[in-house]
């Protein structure tokens, strides 16, 4: 059951689907009170209890015990003292003393004090006064969830070919460096099915075009590659860059398209391509614009894409570089003292991602200009949609694969989401696992972290392991930042590991794809914690670095380094299953602990006693795969 409660004069975010009678928040059933314009609600928490959720954010698979905030933030640093990351997922599920779902329907800032100040209580505070608060009860935390998805409408599809290996980099700078990246996985015989596109693409980081120099014969390029079985898919960002001459700024700037300042000037900030203007996506008419510029890149062939930089991501203002420089250029030629070097220093540190910019920024929503404070967390999501309706639109479902960085509830509709700038850390290995149910509590059922980690370098065992657990995540993604090792598959010792990892993905795409199917129609969770399925089991209650997938696995990834296998706990009697190329070597296990060996090129799944799991023979392409003769593990 769920019930609304609404105070002020919500913004419409679009995340609720279906409709339900307000009540006034006078009927709220928890101790709040409204205090200098903010909404603070709380309740308290007993010992055992354990809350979930929050979607794509820091931490625990158990949120207990930290301070949270929705507030979509560019930050490339996941560490666990965190806050926020990308995505604004506002949805929690209290389990234990009681039962209950909570989704605060509010785009601007939440804080989410969860046993931070005081260990047996929760304390969320609103930072405005128009919102939407639904309060979900049901049995079970499953069944919570259920509803909860079921009232915000069902989860992206993505075509099958998604479900592929995917390699990225930033960046595959021409033609020829995208074909030596095919080259080496077709000559290691490794199975791939896309090849990304970071902003290099672009000429000179502009939206929907395409340097020519780079890419001569863009269309032919694409359809080439697609000839090979191989789907290019190029980045997005944000921000449109300010040229003149430049089709995409000049329309949007003559439309009035752009996000404005209090006096009505476009707001103008400073990003890959230098000073940029930003779609006022909150604006209907501009998702459309902005949605049918894909179209661009659609017709050249194009069939999937990654929206970047839309928490928005901002280097500096350009009133606030203006400013610093300013204060540099009054300093010229005097003795800096520490005050006034570090002075200086966290000014131009400062610049970026700055609250005083987003406090500067309006939007127009329904003619009413709307300070972007109130709306930040729906920007990014607003561009996904953008993008989303518009290939549903021209192309039908499930036909275009589109994933974003910044994400809100009901962006889930239109997109996936990816975990964005992680680490080449072993520690990122779990906080991928632990965001998976949370994402897919918030209906983000399509993602994944980059595979391998983003900043800095990986090593080959890391590497391996990483794709172990990116074997099972629908998007399964290996990707690294600028100036790192390269970290192709293809490209370390012995790279038959890395086939043999691989593979496995493509012999499970039949199953996999069919309970991600599954997962979307019931408005159900592909990945659950293993305390949903054995509530009553004191060790699965607590557990951290495992998962059950759909009705029939458990998975449990390596996750240190040096270590030849771990420990493993089973809340039932289950088939644990090292899986290797075209290898399954299988061992029953007992309900309880176990250490179980899982070499460098191995998969380890877990499957429950009386089902089973299909697997078809390994091809290089998802297109090549035979869903028809399949053998069936259990
Ligand atoms: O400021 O496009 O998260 O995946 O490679 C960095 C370059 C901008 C951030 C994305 C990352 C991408 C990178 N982008």
């Amino acid at each position: 059951m769920i019930t609304k409660y609404t105070h002020g004069t919500p913004i419409d975010t679009e995340a609720v689907t279906q409709s339900f009678d307000a009540r006034p928040i006078g009927e709220f059933p928890f101790d709040s009170r409204f205090d200098g314009g903010k909404f603070i609600f709380s309740f308290d928490m007993a010992p055992r209890d354990i809350l979930y959720g929050l979607g794509e954010a820091p931490r625990g698979i158990n949120k207990r015990g930290w301070v949270y905030e929705s507030y979509c933030s560019d930050d490339p640093f996941h560490t666990e003292t965190k806050q926020s990351l990308y995505a604004a997922h506002n949805f929690i599920l209290l389990s234990g003393s009681r039962t209950f779902g909570i989704f605060v329907d509010f785009p601007a800032r939440v804080r989410w004090d969860l046993g931070y100040t005081r260990q047996d209580a929760a304390e969320i505070t609103l930072d405005g006064m128009d919102f939407d608060i639904y309060f979900i009860q049901a049995a079970t935390p499953r069944d919570i969830v259920r509803e909860f998805r079921a009232a915000i409408g069902q989860s992206y599809i993505p075509p099958l070919w998604a479900f592929g290996y995917q390699q990225s980099r930033w960046s595959y700078h021409n033609a020829e460096a995208v074909n030596n990246v095919i080259a080496g996985y077709d000559a290691a015989q490794i199975p791939l099915d896309c090849v990304y596109l970071d902003i290099d693409y672009m000429e000179r980081f502009k939206d929907f075009t395409v340097d020519e120099q780079a890419f001569p014969d863009f269309s032919a390029f694409v359809r080439e590659k697609q000839a090979q079985g191989i789907h290019l898919i190029p980045i997005i960002d944000a921000g449109v860059k300010k040229e003149d001459g430049y089709s995409v700024y000049e329309e949007g700037k003559a439309k009035g398209y752009f996000c404005k300042k209090a006096d009505g000037a476009d707001f103008e900030a400073g990003v890959w391509p230098g000073i940029c203007s930003f779609p006022d996506f909150l604006n209907p008419a501009v998702r459309r614009w902005f949605g049918e510029k894909y179209k661009v890149l659609t017709d050249m062939g194009i069939d999937g894409f990654w929206n970047d930089m839309n928490e928005p991501a901002l280097f500096y203002s350009a009133d606030g570089i203006e400013k610093a420089l300013e204060k540099a250029a009054a300093l010229k030629g005097e003795n800096l003292d520490l005050g006034k070097f570090f002075n200086l220093k966290d000014t131009f540190m400062g610049l970026s991602n700055a609250q005083a910019d987003y406090s500067s920024i309006y939007h127009n929503i329904g003619g009413a200009q709307v300070n972007h404070q109130r709306v930040h967390n729906l920007y990014g999501a607003s561009m996904t949609k953008a993008a989303g309706e518009y290939f549903e639109q021209a192309f039908g479902r499930e036909k275009v694969l589109m994933f974003s960085r910044a994400s809100y509830v009901g962006a889930h509709r239109a997109a996936g989401i990816w975990f964005g700038d992680n680490h080449s850390w072993w520690s990122h290995i779990l906080l991928d696992l632990k965001m998976l149910p949370a994402a897919n509590m918030c209906g983000f059922l399509y993602c994944g972290a980059d595979l391998g980690g983003f900043n800095e370098n990986a090593t080959r065992d890391l590497v391996l392991r990483f794709l172990a657990l990116g074997v099972f995540t629908p998007l399964m993604r290996n990707h690294s930042a600028l100036g790192t090792r390269d970290q192709e598959a293809y490209r370390f010792e012995n790279p038959e590991d890395f086939r043999d990892v691989i593979q496995v993905r493509y012999r499970l795409i039949p199953y996999l794809y069919s309970a991600f199917r599954k997962a979307s129609e019931q408005n159900d969770m592909l990945f659950r914690p293993l305390s949903f399925d054995y509530p009553d089991d004191a060790v699965a209650r607590e557990c951290e670095t495992q998962l059950m997938l759909s009705e029939e696995c458990m998975i449990a990834p390596v996750y240190e380094q040096n270590v030849s296998g771990r420990a493993v706990y089973l809340p039932e009697d289950m088939t644990f299953v090292r899986l290797s190329g075209t290898r399954a070597e299988k061992q029953p296990l007992e309900k309880g602990w176990h250490y179980v060996p899982v070499a460098l090129n191995e998969v380890p799944l877990f499957i429950k006693k009386g089902k089973s799991v299909p697997l078809c023979q390994p091809a290089l392409r998802t297109r090549d795969l035979d869903g028809e003769h399949l053998e069936m593990l259990s």
